[in-house]
């Protein structure tokens, strides 16, 4: 396979000044007509991308170039000898039908859907496929009415009309200039609720959700989500909605969560269709984060586009900080001072938590690449928790540094420099740093730029040193951050220290907070944001009495693993008293990865174990110190998870660390039992659902109660689970309760709710997702449980979420079951990564990235691993999408 890299960066050497389209939409066999209006801007011919197409005719400027003018192969359709200006004519037919990798134009439950990014529309027709090149599009769609009524694209509907045998057809123009990845068609039967608001200009714009008949009613969520979505980037961002109508489309078939087509997007229907009786508490956030992500990309992705795809952060990264603080500000809005701040503490644990369970590992390990990637050989695959997420958090550091009006001064001049343009992320930096060198005379962002280039998590480690005789205590921060992926072949350069914001604050042994007083400063402070951009630097504080004990990282203001040794007893005393709510969260974490790993060691040597009566406490005192409220302490009291834990490992033995895990949650259980039962009351939800935050909150803590009483085998709690499922008026208690049943429970009882839970569902494709994921993630299932399941009826490989409801999570959430000793998790690993590579490669390729960390793991299971990885890279015909994830993984 090619390697494609950033140094390699050319212009394009024509502009496409418009694009006209026209579909003769047929399930089996669609022609589309493409116009290019086009301007030479260099030497050079004309090369465009094309995949899965049959050429049926090329003209230029009306004359026909049948006959040898232009070379075709596979991938390239290449016209030489063009003039300065040309108009391009190009017919071909796709088959939508047929197109099982959901890239391109495909069908879907009978509708037509399209995705393009990021290298689809070269599969509708031949065309320049890449982000810098944005044109102006006219699109005519016709199709059989009866069987496709609605007929949708880009921006405004201009024309409609009537065809002959029973066809109609649509013609849409969009009014801003885009990059062909932004290009969408719907056509089908669809319903659709809308509404219309005012824009704080005063334009009156039309808002869509469009969906499967019979879902109407569950698109309510969904429109209101997208209102406040629209209503938020105006207060917060000074941004507009820029169209007169804005449309969401839900498709049953999609490869990612959404796609943010200018002015339709599209949606996995995942994220769209919900009500109380089908959908959980994470749906509904879920939904509000991605619609906010999809529309917020309208201004961050598409009124200001990438230059290329090395450049995927700019806007992903920049769009997921946007969609974290617009949940924060929706979870905080309506409540007191400290219930808000406790709302956002949730939302800050939620992403965090993510961070560390999907980004850190993959950081790490063989597809480790910077938030900016130097090259890639399919670039599907860096659609990564690294790009998003890590991305989200390089932004987030720079509105720590500028200051939240200092960012949004520095997003403003971002779109006075470039709106309408495809840039680069140092074009982003540079506006941000033009604020903060106003604000910071003599530094800059040269340092803090590294981020965007030098991947791995960088180690933070910490020490103090108290002088009684001065009453002073100096902190020291050192940083290192090893070299991991593409960084460890020869030739790379040396890795240089990165710019970390590090907020901090002191308690005193009684855990009171200490004044923060640095010795060459007058003023004093509760918390200081430290600012380490060398590999080691001092800060020495004044008026400190004694050691003190210090609270790290606060609110995880860089995204670094801190080393600091601190005793048990320090971190219980931070538990209870540090007034920063992340990090006292934290301080519980760190006391539980201490008790989980300790209990894995244990196990693996045949020792008896037994919990600290400390951490049982700590524990305790989280479930039943008065004043926190219960989505808080839910988080807090939520053990670290099984691929948290496993970095702590030196030789993960994935299945000691889950026994240990959950023998844990008993014992918790036990040793609480009263306190959880009195928290499973104390938390009952009125009837009527409400997903807000504190509702939210206060089921996750029930739950979360129900779920240490049924691992802890609790006298009652059985009967309590069971009678929770029947009497569930709501999904997210239903789900609580019926897995806590499959997890914990009588295998009978769980036999039965399952059983009973498929015949209410069974006519509801996303609820039947949950109930296949139940099932390949419980503890007692096995390969053998996972391939009873494949045969179901209800089940399929080429619809995405369901293979994922069943084999991803399997692969990914079932320690016990998939790392058999035997190696037979593996196989079947190889097997589902092959079958679904001749489906669809996108996803094949995501498979395939759950055994990255297989040199890790204890020998006997790393070998199996090994073997399973060259079976899958030996196998002939695999796509470059695997092919590159195996490889790599192999290196
Ligand atoms: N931009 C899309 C990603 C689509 C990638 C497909 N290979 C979704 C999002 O981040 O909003
Ligand atoms: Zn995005």
């Amino acid at each position: 396979p090619v390697t494609i890299r950033r140094q390699n960066y050319l212009p394009f050497p024509y502009d496409i000044v418009a694009v006209e389209l026209e579909f003769d939409l047929d399930p089996a066999s669609t022609l589309v007509r493409s116009r290019l209006q086009l301007k030479r801007l260099a030497p050079g011919p004309l090369v465009l991308n094309g995949e899965d197409l049959e050429l049926l005719s090329v003209t230029v400027d009306g004359q026909s170039w049948e006959g040898g003018r232009y070379q075709l192969d596979a991938q390239t359709l290449t016209l030489d000898g063009l003039g300065d200006e040309a108009i391009i004519e190009i017919a071909s037919r796709c088959r939508p039908e047929a197109n099982s990798t959901l890239m391109g134009l495909y069908v879907s439950n009978g509708v037509f859907f399209t995705q393009c990014e990021a290298e689809g529309f070269r599969r509708i027709t031949w065309f320049p496929d890449r982000p810098d090149v944005m044109s102006r599009y006219t699109v005519a769609l016709r199709a059989d009415k009866q069987r496709f009524p609605q007929l949708l694209s880009n921006g405004n509907l201009i024309a409609q009309r009537d065809l002959p045998d029973g066809r109609h057809e649509a013609r849409w123009e969009d009014p801003f200039r885009k990059p062909c990845y932004l290009f969408a068609l719907v056509a089908g039967r669809l319903t659709w609720r809308e509404s219309r608001m005012r824009t704080r200009s005063g334009r009156e714009v039309l808002l869509q959700v469009y969906s499967d008949p019979g879902s109407e009613d569950k698109t309510q969520f969904a429109l209101e989500s997208l209102e406040r979505a629209v209503r938020w980037d105006e207060q917060r961002f000074g941004l507009e909605l820029d169209l007169d109508r804005f449309m969401i489309v839900a498709a049953r078939d999609f490869n990612m969560g959404a796609m943010e087509n200018k002015g339709l997007n599209i949606f996995n229907a995942a994220y769209v269709l919900a009500d109380p009786e089908s959908a959980t508490d994470a749906n509904f956030s879920a939904i509000e984060a991605v619609i906010g992500h999809e529309y917020f990309h309208n201004w961050t992705g598409n009124r200001v586009t990438c230059r290329d795809w090395f450049q995927l952060s700019l806007k992903e990264g920049l769009t997921v900080f946007r969609d974290q603080e617009f949940t924060a500000d929706m979870m905080a809005q309506e409540l007191d001072a400290q219930a808000a701040a406790s709302a956002r503490t949730v939302k800050r644990i939620d992403d965090v938590v993510t961070l560390r369970a999907a980004q850190f590992p993959e950081d790490a390990g063989p597809m480790a690449h910077p938030i900016r990637p130097d090259s890639y050989q399919e670039i599907g695959n860096f659609y990564t928790a690294t790009v998003y997420e890590k991305g989200s958090e390089v932004i987030r550091m720079q509105q720590t540094l500028l200051t939240p009006a200092g960012f949004r001064r520095g997003l403003d001049e971002y779109f006075r420099r470039h709106d309408g343009q495809a840039v680069t992320c140092d074009d982003f930096v540079d506006a941000m740093e033009s604020v903060y060198v106003q604000d910071h005379p003599g530094r800059g962002l040269s340092v803090f730029r590294r981020w965007y280039s030098q991947a791995g998590t960088p180690r933070v480690k910490v020490s103090l040193d108290h002088d009684a005789a001065r009453q002073t205590c100096t902190v020291t921060l050192e940083q290192r951050c090893e070299p991991v992926g593409v960084e460890r072949l020869p030739g790379a350069p040396t890795k240089q220290p990165f710019h970390i914001p590090f907020a901090i604050g002191l308690l005193d042994a009684a855990g009171k907070p200490l004044p923060l007083r640095l010795a060459s400063e007058a003023e004093t402070r509760d918390s200081l944001l430290l600012e380490l951009t060398t590999q080691r630097a001092q800060w020495t504080f004044e008026h400190v009495a004694a050691k003190p004990v210090p609270s790290l990282l606060r609110d995880f203001s860089a995204p670094v693993i801190v080393d600091y040794d601190y005793t048990d007893a320090e971190l219980a005393l931070l538990m209870k008293h540090d007034p920063n709510a992340f990090a006292r969260w934290e301080a519980g974490q760190q006391l539980a990865t201490r008790t989980i790993l300790a209990a894995t060691r244990a196990r693996q040597q045949g020792e008896p174990f037994s919990l600290h009566g400390e951490f049982v406490e700590a524990w305790r005192a989280v479930l039943t110190v008065p004043g926190l409220d219960a989505g808080y302490r839910a988080r807090a009291l939520t053990l670290p998870s099984e691929k948290t834990l496993a970095e702590y490992m030196d030789q993960v033995d994935p299945i000691a660390l889950a026994d240990a895990r959950h023998e844990t949650l008993g014992a918790l259980g036990r040793a609480l039992a009263a306190d959880w039962r009195a928290a499973t009351e104390a938390n009952q939800t009125p009837d009527a659902y409400s997903p807000d935050p504190i509702s939210a909150g206060r089921r996750a803590l029930k739950n979360l109660a129900l779920a240490y009483l049924m691992a802890g085998s609790v006298e009652g709690a059985q009967q309590q689970a069971q009678a929770q499922y029947q009497g569930a008026r709501n999904m997210t208690d239903r789900m609580a309760a019926l897995s806590t049943l499959v997890n914990y429970g009588e295998a009978a009882a769980a036999t039965a709710a399952l059983t009973d839970f498929y015949e209410r569902w069974q006519d509801d494709p996303l609820v039947v997702d949950k109930w296949f994921t139940l099932q390949a993630t419980a503890r007692s299932t096995t390969v053998e449980t996972v391939e009873g399941l494949m045969v179901h009826p209800a089940f399929s490989l080429r619809n995405p979420n369901r293979a994922r409801s069943l084999v991803f999570q399997f692969c990914l959430n079932n320690p016990i079951g998939f790392h058999r000793a035997d190696g037979s998790g593996y196989r079947y690993w190889a097997e589902q990564v092959l079958a679904l590579d001749a489906l669809n490669p996108e996803i094949a390729a995501r498979l395939a990235r759950t055994l990255d960390r297989w040199v890790r793991y204890v020998p006997e299971l790393s070998e199996s691993m090994r073997q399973a990885l060259q079976q899958v890279r030996n196998h002939p015909g695999l796509s470059r999408n695997v092919t590159e994830i195996v490889s790599k993984a192999l290196e």
